[in-house]
């Protein structure tokens, strides 16, 4: 249990692994099992942690990995909103929490300037969804490998100190819920709309890589549903939706 923690179903019940293969793993599991809503699992270290389209995502002690389970009885296709609203809980609550220049970057970086700090990982199972969240809190970055290095930054690096996990879970979960709530309501044009304001990505010349082939263009906005519209060479608007995204190049 979270000391102080002030929500009504997120990180109310927390279960928590010395290691693990993979948070979203254990979760599946439970939410087989009939598991509620707002259970989270948290691992200290992942031996197999995921990130999209089987990608890895390297999990040394230090960062933190969770996977939060919901139940949000939606229509299928809003399940797909859900990497945004907690994309910017997490964006959110580090800015909060660290005063550090947190941003997003299309569709589900956290980034500190041009580098990665943290991912997410949605998955649906059996009309539950799962997202899984990895931030590099404390890790130290000298245990990356050589070819990450480059592109991911960790909060204690960027603040030159540890900050308590603990505690930053709280924020995290509070914000998380409460955003959550927005969505229950409906309110995804906001979440949009701060999605926007924090997202590194618009006004700047992307490549984007699709199942079918690369595209190119001007990150010019973002749709209700978190798609961004794409301004190609030829002058027209494309909306390209996360789900089909292999993955984004920011080029200029
Ligand atoms: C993500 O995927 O960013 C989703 C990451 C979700 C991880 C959490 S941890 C808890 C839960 N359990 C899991 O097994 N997963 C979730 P994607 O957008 O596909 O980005 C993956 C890419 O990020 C990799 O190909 C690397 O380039 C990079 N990467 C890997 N590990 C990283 C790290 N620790 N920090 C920053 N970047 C990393």
């Amino acid at each position: 249990m979270l000391k102080g923690l002030n929500t009504k179903i997120i990180g109310k019940r927390l279960l928590y692994l010395k290691e693990t293969s993979s948070t979203n793993d254990e979760a599946k599991v439970l939410v087989r099992s009939g598991e509620k809503e707002g259970t989270v699992i948290i691992a200290e270290t992942q031996t197999k942690g995921r990130g999209r389209l089987s990608r890895k995502w390297v999990s040394p002690a230090g960062g933190l990995y969770l996977s939060v389970i919901l139940r949000p009885y939606v229509g299928a296709q809003r399940l797909q909103f859900i990497s945004f609203l907690a994309s910017l809980a997490i964006a959110r609550s580090l800015k909060g929490f660290t005063k550090l220049d947190v941003n997003l970057k299309w569709p589900n970086d956290i980034v500190i300037g041009n580098k990665k700090v943290g991912g997410i990982l949605c998955e649906s199972v059996k009309g539950a969804v799962i997202i899984g969240i990895g931030v590099n809190l404390n890790t130290n970055l000298a245990v990356f490998p050589q070819n990450l290095k480059k592109q991911i930054t960790s909060v204690k690096f960027e603040l030159g100190e540890i900050i308590n996990p603990e505690h930053y879970m709280k924020r995290l979960f509070e914000e998380l819920e409460h955003l959550y709530n927005e969505f229950l309501h409906k309110k995804d044009h906001s979440i949009v709309n701060e999605w926007k304001s924090l997202c590194s990505t618009l006004g700047r010349s992307v490549d984007i890589q699709l199942e079918q082939g690369k595209v190119r263009g001007i990150a010019w906005s973002m749709g209700d549903r978190g798609q961004l519209l794409l301004l190609g060479l030829n002058g027209k608007i494309t909306k390209v939706y996360q789900s089909d995204v292999i993955k984004v190049d920011v080029t200029e």
